[in-house]
């Protein structure tokens, strides 16, 4: 097995491995160099629904997306990602092609407990554009200004999906409005590296509790410009047979939305749960 950084401060890659025979010292590897660079790409897999979901879960406890309507029909813990986007009447699907791309985001924000991860493996990939950007949320908490860091600190987001835009057509109108908002720290510690990082999602963002609206949307407004920070991006291009797994606790990621869309670029999604967290081998 080969472990090689990619991007800068984030994003490795894996080549040499088979997933569906890796043991437990090789997964150990892996999932401490997810630990280390946030983002990991094992490349040249060749799976079934089945083996995707063994190896996934090998990350903790699979949690079903509440996205109903883009769930796998036999296997509810995957979401497909870009299948179905022409309707019936031939159009493009707009909610099935920019998913993701709206801005920098970390999944699960909406939730009481936010997703550990997520993991997607590649199943066609389109000839141009396609890319998925990372950026480093402990490299963002590193860089706020001490002012801004000491203002905010002990401060919360609040956050429901959808966010401050109309309900998104991935939910249904019932699913919408049983949607509580939640509010999590702008400052966490990563449970498993003890790093402090700024935990942050305009896409899903309300409002910060405590502050008066106009301070709250410039605040959320810096927070958007300094949420990712040169020197700590990576920008994953996809090869079909890819898994990427990413750290929703530190780490922010933006789907790039422009491949030609009349070409397929298809995914298999699923969502890890926060706890318990993962025990490994010496
Ligand atoms: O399709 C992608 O590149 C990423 C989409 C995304 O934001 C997600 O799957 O959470
Ligand atoms: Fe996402």
């Amino acid at each position: 097995m080969e472990i090689r950084l990619l991007g800068e401060k984030i994003g490795a890659e894996i080549t040499g491995v088979d997933v569906r025979t890796l043991d437990d010292a090789g997964f150990a590897r892996i999932y401490r160099a997810w630990l280390d660079y946030n983002v990991v790409c094992v490349r040249g897999q060749s799976l079934d629904e089945e083996q995707f979901l063994a190896y996934s879960r090998r990350f903790g406890g699979l949690q079903t997306h509440p996205s109903k309507n883009t769930r796998h029909p036999d296997f509810p813990e995957i979401t497909l990602l870009g299948h179905d986007k022409f309707g019936a009447d031939g159009k493009l699907n707009v909610t099935i092609y920019r998913r993701g791309s709206l801005g920098f985001h970390t999944d699960g924000a909406y939730n009481p407990e936010p997703f550990k991860a997520t993991q997607l493996y590649a199943l066609a990939i389109p000839s141009r554009g396609g890319d998925t950007y990372f950026a480093s949320a402990y490299a963002a908490y590193d860089a706020l200004p001490d002012e801004l860091r000491t203002r905010l600190e002990g401060r919360y987001g609040v956050y429901v999906y959808g966010g401050r835009r109309a309900p998104s057509p991935l939910l249904s109108a019932e699913d919408h409005k049983a949607k509580k908002p939640v509010f999590h720290p702008l400052f966490r510690t990563h449970p498993e590296t003890g790093r402090r990082s700024l935990y942050f999602d305009p896409v899903k963002i309300l409002r910060i509790e405590g502050l008066e609206p106009a301070e709250s949307d410039a605040v959320i407004e810096e927070l958007t410009d300094r949420m990712v920070v040169e020197g700590a991006r990576y920008t994953h291009k996809w090869a079909r047979g890819d898994i990427v797994i990413w750290d929703n606790r530190c780490s922010f990621h933006k789907a790039a939305g422009d491949y030609p869309p009349e070409e397929d670029r298809l995914h298999w999604r699923v969502s890890i749960r926060p706890y318990p967290l993962v025990q490994l081998a010496a």
